[in-house]
This record gives structure tokens, sequence and C-alpha cells, in this order.
């Protein structure tokens, strides 16, 4: 790679930094944030130094490894393939395919090759047990949308920069840089916020980074959104405060959602929220009252007992108070390529529940089941058992709940295979590890964070470092995988034309057909004065055609169409590779309803689905509220997920696994600081440092996700010396939001007792911040 400065987006997180990277001979000698860069504005977090340290990591693998009983050896990858795809082959012939398992972790989405490229792979796999990050994480956003707006990515996002009030619910963007919801530098468009005279709500049980920095916050009993959420809808009918806006004459079904809130008053939500009435109806009312609004949620309120209910509500508010598609309130993108109008022009819209799960009768969103239910499936004996599993860039054993006994049911699987440049808790237990280049190593289109950004931005950055011939790229391993299985699956040899075809794809890769997407997309080809004459030949098709015929979606998606006609346009690669740190395409810009993919072109408000839940909603609301202590997570700025603690830089300092407490309950379970606590539940316990605070509401506890790197056996030194302990060794996999399927990672029972050195001896425990039950079972 050339001496210079090289731009690219960096792919850690949502928040799309731009990074400027200096390279001399070979080596990255600086990271910095790329002032010019549309939406970052030079904006980076601590984590920026990680592309580096990712990169240069000597435990970072290279070539393909196999299990052999005097530990790992390399292959070659041929011989790499023809082990996996014959493996895979002889499970699904001898067990059908559903003996398959397939997960796919977080870091796909941040790598279009990937994307590109894991639609053949699992139609090759062709197993229905297909299990993703999704439902740890945005799936009740999803099911939102597709129930209201006909897709299920096409997202509200808040317009931050110019709203004049931002509430902010089960979210910390300080820390995690936003999420659905692209806003590098959240504390400078905050302070911009403020400088207009703006202001931030925040409603948590814990007073974060983010609730610091609110004008007003509020703490909020975990799992109780929905409650808070429905009394501020009730509150908006009783004051006659609803006005639609401009979305009035294209929303139907307002006067179920009146009946639906009729009975949660502030008052009678009051005691389980432990917010008090005036307080949410003040909300209601400020949301209501200014113009400039956006009611904005995330992980809190979705993963959580009632996370599709709350998710749903949080839609709602933002429409009965019209701020959707309005300026500064939450509006739609429009990305350069337009993922959304794609998907529905082949009618990959989304569904929901058309099929069950084996084991636990969960349904599927998108093809895919809940992740609690993985271990269900592996250890549960039967017709349909997972005998061999998949895992792309995923660390489910970390990352999903009840992680010991998923940690189990890997350890007795026929065959594994790990698509991933980690030895890690997970892919600890492969027969194979296949690990794909590096970030820096591969060309770089943010196809999925473009779409969730609070500004329309494009950006392309070729590969920085030349990985050499002897490496792979996820698309690459995937497409090879693919192109085997098919071939085996039709008994050795496929028909010419497909097999010409999987050689082409293999040929050329995601790049072209990006390409291809941003020419045929809204700021694509300019066809100059021909325009005039092609406008009403495209008025004419979509008035003719019925409304789901592909060509409408054509028309609709095509830089022809009148929506996009004052769009910048001659978008391509080649055109973005001159504009190294990128491109930008304006503000969010209203777009309704032409932007609708419901049948009947409106925005359901009240999908019937989410009425059914509200009995649940009302059993809650009945209940005596539990007495016990309930968990809920938390993200930390230099840490992501569970695979950024290699890093020396990122990880020194103060210990950062701790159990976060509130002095009260110190108290009672007779804490002080520098002591460490057990938390445990039925499906485990862990220990580690409390770290006694005000900043969390009295009954909650929290634990960050990520953590837990003393299980033997993985190759990351530095994470094993900063180990820390597993919140999702204690939490269950039983429980789920019933209406979505989605984990319950906020808001479960445990209990907290204190750990003591003489305890520790006594009962030959291991040392603090040790998982203490390795299998983690709760044998139901
Ligand atoms: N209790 C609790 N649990 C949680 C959460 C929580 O808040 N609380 N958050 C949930 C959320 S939101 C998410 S998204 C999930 C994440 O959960 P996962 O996606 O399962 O796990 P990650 O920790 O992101 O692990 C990513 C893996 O991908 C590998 N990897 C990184 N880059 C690449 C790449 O380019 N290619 C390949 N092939 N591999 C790569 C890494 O080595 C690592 O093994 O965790 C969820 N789990
Ligand atoms: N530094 C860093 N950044 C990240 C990540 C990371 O691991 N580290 N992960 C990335 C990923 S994959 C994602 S999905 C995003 C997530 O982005 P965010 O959703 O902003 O992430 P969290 O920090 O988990 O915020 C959840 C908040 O909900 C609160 N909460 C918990 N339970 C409840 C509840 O019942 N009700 C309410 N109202 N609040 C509750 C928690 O206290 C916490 O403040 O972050 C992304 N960015
Ligand atoms: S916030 Fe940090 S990790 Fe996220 S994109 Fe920006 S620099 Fe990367
Ligand atoms: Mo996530």
């Amino acid at each position: 790679m050339e001496n210079g400065t090289h731009y690219r987006t960096c792919h850690l997180c949502e928040a799309m930094c731009g990074v400027a990277i200096e390279v001399r001979d070979g080596h990255i000698t600086s990271i910095k944030g790329d002032e010019d860069d549309p939406l970052s504005h030079g904006h980076i977090c601590p984590k920026a130094v990680a592309l580096q340290d990712l990169h240069e990591d000597p435990e970072r693998l290279r070539k393909p490894v196999r299990r052999t009983s005097d530990g790992w050896q390399e292959m070659e990858w041929n011989e790499a393939f023809d082990l996996v795809a014959d493996r895979l082959h002889s499970v699904r012939k001898e067990h059908g395919r559903n003996s398959i398992g397939a997960y796919l972790g977080n870091p796909n989405v941040h790598n279009h090759g990937s994307l590109v490229a894991t639609t053949p792979f699992l139609r090759a796999l062709g197993t229905q047990n297909r299990f993703s990050a999704t439902s740890n994480d945005q799936l009740p956003h999803m099911l939102a949308s597709l129930e209201m707006f006909g897709h299920q990515i096409l997202f509200p996002i808040p317009d931050i920069d110019r709203t004049d009030l931002f509430i902010c619910i089960g979210a910390n963007p300080m820390a995690s840089n936003g999420s659905l919801m692209t806003v590098p530098d959240f504390r400078g468009r905050l302070k911009a916020l403020k400088g207009r005279g703006g202001r931030m709500v925040v409603v948590d049980p814990r007073r974060t980074e983010t609730g610091k920095l609110a004008d007003e916050f509020h703490f909020i009993r975990p799992g109780t959104d929905a409650l808070l959420l429905m009394a501020m809808v009730h509150t908006l009918f009783e004051e006659n405060l609803v006005n639609l806006g401009h979305a009035e004459p294209f929303t139907k079904d307002v006067d179920l959602v009146r009946l639906a809130a009729m009975s949660f008053t502030p008052e009678a939500v009051s005691e389980h929220t432990g917010m008090p009435a005036a307080d949410i109806r003040n909300l209601a009312r400020q949301l209501a009252t200014t113009q400039r609004a956006a009611l904005y949620t995330r992980m809190g309120t979705s993963t959580q007992a009632f996370g599709g209910v709350a998710t749903w509500l949080a839609y709602v508010l933002n429409i009965l108070t019209g701020k959707l598609d309005s300026t500064g309130g939450v509006m739609f993108t429009q990305p350069a390529i337009d993922l959304v109008a794609l998907g529905a022009m082949s009618g990959q819209n989304g569904h929901f529940g058309k099929r069950f799960s084996r084991v636990k009768k969960l349904p599927e969103f998108g093809g895919e089941y809940p992740s609690s239910t993985m271990a269900d499936e592996i250890l549960t004996p039967g017709e349909g058992q997972i005998r061999a599993f998949v895992t792309v860039a995923g660390n489910p054993v970390l990352s999903s709940p009840n992680g010991g006994r998923l940690d189990e049911a890997f350890s007795g699987l026929d065959f594994m295979v790990s698509v991933d440049y980690y030895l890690n808790e997970t892919t600890r237990h492969a027969d194979v590890i296949l690990p794909p280049t590096a970030g820096l190593e591969r060309s770089h289109y943010d196809l999925i964070f473009s779409m969730f950004a609070v500004r329309n931005t494009a950006k392309y950055s070729p590969a920085l470092f030349d990985a050499g011939k002897d490496t792979r790229h996820d698309w690459q391993i995937l497409l090879e995988l693919a192109h085997r299985l098919e071939k085996k699956r039709k008994g050795g040899r496929l028909p010419l034309r497909a097999e010409m075809g999987w050689r082409a794809f293999k040929q050329i890769g995601p790049d072209p057909i990006l390409d291809l997407m941003l020419r045929s997309g809204p700021y694509g080809t300019d066809i100059g004065p021909a325009r005039g004459l092609a406008q009403p030949a495209i008025d004419l098709v979509m008035d003719i055609l019925p409304k789901r015929h592909p060509l409408q979606g054509l028309a609709k998606l095509s830089p022809l169409n009148r929506h996009w006609q004052d769009l910048p346009k001659g978008l391509s690669i080649n055109a973005l590779k001159e504009l190294p740190n990128g491109v930008d395409l304006g503000p969010l810009r209203p777009c309704m309803p032409g932007r609708l993919f419901t049948r009947d072109g409106k925005v359901n408000l009240a999908p019937r689905r989410y009425l059914q839940d509200l009995e649940r909603l009302h059993s809650l609301l009945s209940a005596t509220p539990v007495d016990s202590l309930l968990l809920i997570g938390r993200r930390h700025v230099r840490s992501n997920n569970s695979w950024m603690h290699n890093s020396q830089r990122l990880v020194k300092g103060k210990e950062r696994c701790t159990l976060m407490i509130n002095p009260k309950d110190a108290a009672r379970c007779g804490l002080q600081t520098g002591d460490s606590a057990e938390v445990g539940s039925a499906s485990g316990q862990i220990v580690l440092p409390v770290e006694i605070t005000e900043d969390i509401m009295a009954g909650v506890v929290s634990v960050p996700h990520g953590w837990g790197h003393h299980r033997s056996g993985t190759g990351q030194s530095v994470a094993v010396a900063h180990a820390g302990a597993s919140i999702n060794d204690v939490l269950s996999d039983q429980e789920t939001d019933l209406l979505v399927g989605t984990s319950v990672l906020n808001g479960q029972s445990v209990t907290v007792k204190a750990w003591r050195a003489d305890h520790q001896r006594k009962r030959a425990r291991p040392p603090q911040g040790r998982t203490l039950c390795l299998s983690g079972s709760n044998g139901h």
C-alpha cells in the first residue's frame, strides 16, 4: 500500500465514522477522524484504534485450521473447503436439511461482501434452522416496520440535526454511538441541539452517560416501558393532543389505538414504572406540543419481555403527534443503495410467523428462529434435531442468553464450522475455522447503516491492504462453500448454465453488484435531457400497472422516479472512488406516502398482533411488581460486543466488567466498595466486582455483555487476561418476548449476594470475575 493518507469508513459499529489512516512502509502510523467526511466531520471514538490492532493482531487467524488430537492444525484452503462441504453434506444426507444449524453474527451487517454472499450460501445449506443476532437485538423494530409500513427495514430515523426535543428511551448513544440511528458524534450533535434551544429527555433504569447530559432524566423500572408509552398515548387522547399532521390521510385505525390505551392511565402505570403520573403526562405533552420532536427507543426497550409492544408504541406516539416524515421528527432515509425498495421489488418485504421452531414453537421472522432456542434445537433429540452447525461472524456463547447451555450444546455436535478470524468462546467448538480477511484488507461500502443514518451520504473505499493470495474474503468463503454444497446436492455436477453462473459470481464478487445497485438507484445514472421524454412514460407505467407489479418497484427505485428528480445524479463506484471522503446526499426529506410498502398504501397504526398482545400487558398492570433485583445490560465506548477485548489499548485501565448496584441494595446484600458479588439465577452464577452507585435505580443491577473470556481453549490472550464474566451465563433462555420471540436481555430477576475471599477458599471457587457454572444448564 502506498505511503500517505487513506480515507475510509470505520466498520466497527453503526456510526460509520470517516477515518483517515496514515500508512508508511506498509504499516499504519496513525488513525484519525476524517474532517471531510460528510457525516462524521472528523469524529471518532476510542475504538477506532482497534482497526489497527485487529489488523496487526498476531492472534488473528489467517489460514484455515482444523481440530486434531494434537491441537489446531493449519490447512490449505482447498482441503478445508473439501472437508467442510463433505461433512456438511453427509450430515444433511443422513439427517435431512434441517439437521444443519446456522448463526449469523453482527459483523456480517458491516460487510457488504458477506451480505451479498449470504443469500446463496443459506440457500445452498437449505436449512430452516437459521438464527442470527437479530433476535437478541432489533427484531421488535423490524416487526413494527413490517406491520406498520410494510417493510421490515424501513425504519423511522430521528432527524436529530433539526429536532428541538429528543426523547431517548432505553438507549445510550453516548456509549453506543447510536443504533438504528447512525449518528457519529452524538455529543456534538446534542450540543448543537441544545445550542438552538432544544432539550433532551432520557428515560432509563440507569443514569447513563447519555442520561447525565439530559435536561430531564427519569428512572424507569426495567421491562415496563410499554406501560409508560401506553399511558402517554392515553394522555394524548385524553387531552386532545392527537394531531397526525400530514400523515393523517394515509394513516388508519387511530380509533383502535384510542380504545387500546383507554385503561392505561398515567396513575394506573405509575407504581409499576416507578414514574410519577405527572411526569408521564408532561412527557406526552412535551412531545405533542414541540413541533420538531422525536421519540426514540432502542436496546433497553426492544430486548425485554414487552419489547414488541413497546417498540410499536414508540412508533405510534411519533405518528399520533405528527412527527413521522416531518422535519426534526422521525424520517425515512433515501440511501444511494435502497435495499428497502430492492427488497420489495423481489417480494422480500419480510415475513413473520410463517413457521414455528420445532421444540418451543417460536415464530420465525424473515426465515430465522429466535437465538434463545438454539440450544433447545441442538440438545432435544428427534426428527429435525440440529447435528451440525455453521457460525459466521458471531459469538453466541457470549452473546445469547444462557450461553453456558449453548456452550454445552456446541460441544456435543457432530460437526461445526466457523467463519471467523478469532478462536473464541464459540469457535473453539468448531472442527474447522475458516478465517476471512480483516476489515482493512477488503473494500467497504456501508450497505446497511447508510440506510439508518441521520443524513444521506455515500462512500466507497477500496481495500487498504493487499491480503495476499493465500487469503479469502468472507464472500469468497461463503460462495465457495455454497457452490460445493450445491454440486454435492446435485450428485457432483451442476447443469452447465448453473456452473457458469457460480463461476461468474465467484469471479466478479460483490463490487460490480454494488456498482449496478448504485447506478440504478435514486442517485444513479443521469439521463440528462432524455428525462423530459422518459418521465411521462414512467408515470404511465406507475399509473396503469398494479401496485405490487415488479415494474412498479423498478420505477419507484430508479433515478427517473419523480420523487428523486431533484436529487444529485451520477453515482457509481467509479464516481465514488473520485470522492474518497464520501459524498453528501443531503438531509432526510419527507417522502411519504410514496415510500410506504403496505398493500393499501396506508400506515397501519394498530396491527392486530399488537392488540392481541395487550392482554399480556394488562396482566402486567394487574400483577404486583416483583420485589427481586432486576438485571439490565450496558455498553461502554471502549468495548464492542464480545470481540474487541484482545486490543490492549482498549481493555487497559479500570476494570469495566462490574456489577453496578444502588447503595440501598448494596446495604441490603451486605456489599461494600471493593467487594465482589455473586449474581445468580437458575441458568448460572457469575462473580464480579461491585460498583456501588446512585446512578442505578434501586432494585436494579447492571452487568455489561460480551465478557467472560475465561473459558479454556480460546486464542485471545489479552482478552483472557481481562476475562470478566458473562451476563449471558445468568440470563435465562426460557424468557422471550412472547409476541416477537426476542430474547429478554433486560429485566430478568436475579439474586445477588456478597462473595468473599474466605468463601472462595472454603468452597474452592474460581477467582473474581470468573464464571462459576460453565455448563449453566437449568435442566428444564
Ligand atoms: N446480555 C446481552 N446480550 C447481548 C446484547 C446485550 O445488550 N445484552 N447485545 C446483543 C446485540 S445488540 C448483538 S448485535 C449481539 C452480537 O452478538 P454476536 O454477533 O454473536 O457476537 P459478536 O460479539 O459481535 O461477535 C462477532 C464475531 O465475529 C467475528 N468477526 C469480526 N469481524 C468479522 C468479519 O469481518 N468476518 C467474520 N467472518 N467474522 C468477523 C469476531 O471475531 C467475533 O467472533 O450481542 C447480543 N447480546
Ligand atoms: N461502544 C459500543 N458501541 C456499540 C456496541 C458496543 O457493544 N459497544 N454495540 C453496538 C450494537 S450491536 C448495538 S445493537 C447498539 C445498541 O445501542 P444502544 O441501544 O444505545 O445500547 P445500550 O447501551 O445497550 O443501551 C440500552 C439502554 O437501555 C437501558 N435499559 C435497560 N433495560 C431497560 C428498560 O427496561 N427500559 C428502558 N427504558 N431502558 C432500559 C440500559 O440501561 C441502556 O442504557 O450499540 C452499538 N454500538
Ligand atoms: S463510533 Fe467508534 S467504532 Fe463506531 S464507527 Fe465511529 S470510530 Fe468506529
Ligand atoms: Mo446489535
